[in-house]
């Protein structure tokens, strides 16, 4: 309760809250596809603040459609900018599917900001689709009836169902860090990592490789068939031109 104050403040007050940026890469060039968004928090007597903590916070108040829009208009507003053109990809959580919110702040952002819908992805992990399916999916496909591309994230943990990959057409699907790591020693986790890869090329999906921290990471999943990555071995997540002096402070 008491972090949950502390959140509901931040957001009020546009207080310690940050957009970070991580890279994912084509395998093939190297050219940067998109920059996934991923929110940061520094509370002035608690410091940094972990997403993996602070999230579920959110998503138990009912604060998460506020921060969601938070990460929503910042990540639209600052790709607009990119000279690159690479797309932004923003996590969404299962608690804002449901009320139809999801897609009119969506269509709210890339109007305010001006950003084009095909340059904006939003990644929904399995759980997303558990609750009610079908009015899951038919969010989902009014996102991508404008344009906006989905991406299936965390593949391989959870719920991973066939069924989810023949009931939506996601445009991209990523592979848990977990896997790519474990595939450099374990068959096991390589050939998980080889079919979902196979998987996505005979769906005309494509396959990102998450976690990739090392060259042997990046050339096993290469071998795999993985057609993106994403890692520490490219960049860690960083702050915006913008944020970057505050954070350097804050650090
Ligand atoms: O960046 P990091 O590894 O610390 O993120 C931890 C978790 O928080 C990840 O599961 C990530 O998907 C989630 N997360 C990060 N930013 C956001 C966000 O803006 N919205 C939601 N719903 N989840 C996020
Ligand atoms: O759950 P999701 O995939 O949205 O979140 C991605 C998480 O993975 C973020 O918390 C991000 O900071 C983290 N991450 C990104 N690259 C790496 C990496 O190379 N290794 C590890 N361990 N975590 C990573
Ligand atoms: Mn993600
Ligand atoms: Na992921």
């Amino acid at each position: 309760v008491r972090l949950e104050a502390k959140l509901r403040d931040a957001l009020q007050k546009r207080e310690g809250l940050f957009v970070f940026y991580q890279p994912i890469v084509a395998i093939d060039t190297g050219a940067v596809i998109a920059r996934e968004a991923l929110v940061r928090w520094y509370h002035p007597q608690r410091g940094w603040v972990s997403p993996g903590e602070f999230v579920p916070v959110a998503e138990q108040s009912g604060l998460i459609d506020e921060l969601g829009d938070f990460v929503l208009n910042a990540a639209c507003r600052e790709a607009v900018g990119w000279a690159d053109g690479a797309r932004v990809a923003v996590n969404v959580s299962a608690s804002q599917f449901g009320e139809g919110t999801l897609v009119s702040a969506v269509q709210r952002a890339l109007a305010e900001t001006g950003l084009p819908p095909d340059r904006l992805e939003v990644e929904v992990t399995e759980t997303a689709l558990l609750g009610d399916e079908q009015d899951v999916m038919a969010e989902l496909r009014s996102l991508r009836a404008f344009g906006v591309r989905v991406a299936l994230d965390d593949f391989g943990t959870g719920y991973s169902s066939l069924a989810h990959l023949r009931a939506f057409p996601f445009d991209k699907i990523k592979i848990d860090g977990t896997f790519v790591r474990d595939a450099v020693e374990r068959p096991d986790c390589a050939a998980v990592v080889q079919a979902v890869a196979t998987l996505g090329r005979r769906l005309g999906v494509s396959t990102v490789a998450e976690g990739v921290e090392t060259q042997a990471h990046l050339d096993r999943v290469r071998e795999e068939g993985c057609s993106e990555v994403q890692g520490y071995l490219f960049s860690r997540p960083l702050p915006n031109e913008h944020d970057a002096p505050i954070v350097e402070e804050l650090n």
